[in-house]
């Protein structure tokens, strides 16, 4: 079962470069940990992803909140990500008509797909979503991500939206790599252990200390992911960089490694090693 297998067996399994490369850089760095730069500052931007840099595999960025953005955020993010040897990740939630998605992934300030390895949509427009991205992505190399289950209270990604998220992906294997969601999909309308196909889990909403914020946010531990709920990347954005943004590096640093050990931890449980 894809519980038990390595990282790196897993990255065998992959054909598409974005995933075979982000699973290659967990078992490297032996972490499965992405950290959420939620900041709006391109100096605290970047001042918290070189100090976390070294204990992720994958940095996830919401690059339209910077409010002092110009492209040297992004020549700057890249050359991080080539220093601390990590994947980047725009949480971009593409959710428009194919026509539309491909000319906001392209184009516009941001440029996205010039320089994020993977991004994520929304499947509520159905599979045309995916054929518009693709039709960017694909040539680049560049892997998708569906937003089958959210974190959120009251999140209406669940049941047969889910279960329709996951037939979408499986028509599109080479350029849908995964689904961000709160447990495994491999096995949604198959029968128990029938499925070999290894799509890749990342999981936000995940906090050690605290169970949520005033915004219907809702935490679960690194173990309860990875070992209880199969989940094979944990995202990890305020645990980690704090309410300062980050303000007081060796904080900031402590919660990474910290979160990383947790992550790694309850990877090598659930593989049995
Ligand atoms: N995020 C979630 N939950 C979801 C999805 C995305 O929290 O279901 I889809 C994003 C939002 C934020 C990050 O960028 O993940 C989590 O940040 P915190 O760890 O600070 O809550």
């Amino acid at each position: 079962s894809i519980l038990k297998q390595t990282y790196s067996q897993r990255a065998e399994n992959h054909r598409n470069p974005a995933a075979k490369a982000l699973l290659e850089t967990i078992e490297r760095k032996r972490s499965n940990l992405c950290v959420s730069v939620d900041v709006t500052k391109k100096a605290d931007f970047l001042r918290i992803i070189d100090i976390v840099g070294p204990y992720i595999c994958l940095v996830k960025t919401h690059v339209d909140i910077i409010e002092d953005f110009d492209f040297s955020v992004i020549e700057n993010l890249k050359d991080l990500s080539v220093k601390h040897d990590f994947q980047i990740f725009e949480d971009r939630k593409f959710a428009d008509i194919g026509n539309t998605v491909a000319l906001q992934y392209a184009s516009g300030v941001y440029k996205i797909a010039s320089w994020s390895h993977i991004t994520n949509a929304h499947p509520v427009p159905g599979p045309s979503v995916i054929t518009g991205l693709l039709s960017v992505g694909l040539p680049l190399g560049r892997g998708l991500l569906l937003l089958s289950e959210m974190s959120t209270k009251g999140s209406l990604a669940t049941g047969s939206y889910t279960e329709e998220a996951v037939r979408m992906a499986r028509s599109n294997r080479d350029f849908v790599v995964g689904f961000i969601a709160q447990r495994r999909m491999d096995n949604i309308g198959v029968a128990e252990g029938a499925s070999d196909e290894d799509f890749l889990i990342l999981t936000p909403g995940v906090g050690m200390d605290v169970k949520g914020d005033s915004m219907g946010q809702q935490y679960r531990t690194p173990r309860e992911v990875v070992l209880e709920s199969g989940c094979d990347v944990i995202i990890v954005g305020r645990g980690i960089y704090g309410k300062g943004n980050g303000a007081n590096p060796e904080a900031v640093r402590e919660q990474a490694e910290r979160y990383r050990a947790e992550g790694w931890k309850a990877y090598e449980e659930r593989i049995g090693s």
